[in-house]
């Protein structure tokens, strides 16, 4: 049988489901661009592309060369083709006006260009993560800046949502709101091929994914979780429990997608006005898509991640997403 490439998948989508044609261009030049992104990390020290600048991003974190670069690969990818109206990324303060000499569109591009990046100097995966919002019509075609308001929409007016993983294999994991497919990079072709036709995030899971060194600072609710958790077959879950911890979302989300898990960052009291470490825009809204279009869940400990209306670009939220069984009992315990 001929293989399905993400070219293919994304016309077949266009007949059937009437995806936009810009919609579907839009999705190829982004996967272009974490191809040329999976070409870079994979250089790794043959590359010169390792290790950190001087410079600090609008999170206040070093920056890595990696970041840099592959931020201004889907820059320079997405800024002519006409489809957008603008961007926004984890590594710019602000939005990203189109130059006055290329046309605009109707779509916004949100992304952490490359999530994890403090796992690339020691080899493990990291990832590009992408939203993409519709640009209200009122914004469209202006000749002014696009403003930050444009881009504070929930995550439920997200269109399409994905991340690229670079690791052993390069995988993009897909959504348009009716699945979630998976395509892994076949080098010899240049092309991303159909792989994981559909994907479901298992309801029920033995293993959970947080940061246990931060466990001083949890709030009530996750400490009681978590103790449960760690009580194993004796304590009131009743089962063993196994822990993974990669640091890189995009691992840990893929392997929840795979085979299933809980992944939560929490609020914690290390510093009160930061509501959690994942941002809202381009870490936890794609991320919640993806799982809930996988029959998983993603809540912020009180309310669903997709609801959730933006205030600011950058902004934090505490994140708690995977098999749904586990989600929303940590979420019951906020509640009680
Ligand atoms: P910590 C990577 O920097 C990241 O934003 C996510 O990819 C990852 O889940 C988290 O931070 C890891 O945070 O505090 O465990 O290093």
């Amino acid at each position: 049988m001929s293989r399905v490439t993400l070219s293919r998948y994304l016309i077949e989508q266009t007949r059937s489901h009437n995806t936009p044609a810009d919609l579907r261009f839009l999705i190829e030049v982004v996967a272009r661009a974490c191809k040329a992104i999976s070409h870079q990390v994979s250089k790794g020290a043959l590359g010169g592309v390792l290790g950190s600048l001087d410079s600090e991003n609008v999170q206040g974190e070093v920056q890595k060369k990696l970041d840099v670069i592959s931020n201004e690969i889907l820059l320079e990818a997405n800024e002519w083709g006409g489809h957008l109206a603008g961007m926004a990324s984890e590594e710019m303060d602000n939005a990203y006006q189109i130059p006055g000499k290329y046309p605009k569109g109707a779509y916004l591009l949100v992304f952490d260009p490359l999530d994890g990046s403090s796992n690339i100097d020691v080899n493990v995966s990291v990832g590009t993560i992408f939203s993409v919002l519709r640009c209200p019509d009122e914004q469209q075609g202006e000749t002014g800046d696009l403003g930050e308001d444009a881009f504070l929409q929930p995550g439920t007016e997200q269109v399409c949502a994905g991340y690229a993983i670079y690791g052993p294999q390069t995988m993009l994991m897909l959504t348009l709101g009716n699945g979630v497919k998976g395509f892994t990079l076949d080098r010899e072709l240049g092309s991303f091929v159909l792989t994981h036709d559909t994907i479901k995030v298992p309801e029920s899971t033995k293993e959970f994914a947080i940061n246990m060194s931060n466990q001083r600072h949890w709030e009530a609710p996750v400490q009681r979780y978590v103790g449960e958790l760690l009580a194993g077959e004796s304590g009131p879950l009743g089962r063993n429990y196994n822990m993974r911890w990669i640091a890189s979302m995009v691992a840990d989300v893929h392997r929840i997608l795979t085979r299933g898990g809980v992944f939560m960052y929490p609020r914690d009291g290390r510093d009160p006005a930061m509501p959690g470490k994942l941002r809202l825009m381009y870490e936890a809204n794609p991320m919640a898509m993806i799982i809930e279009q996988a029959g998983g869940a993603a809540t912020d400990g009180s309310q669903r991640i997709l609801d959730i209306q933006p205030t600011s670009l950058h902004q934090r939220v505490p994140v708690f997403l995977g098999s749904k069984e586990e989600v929303l009992r940590i979420t019951a315990y906020h509640r009680s």
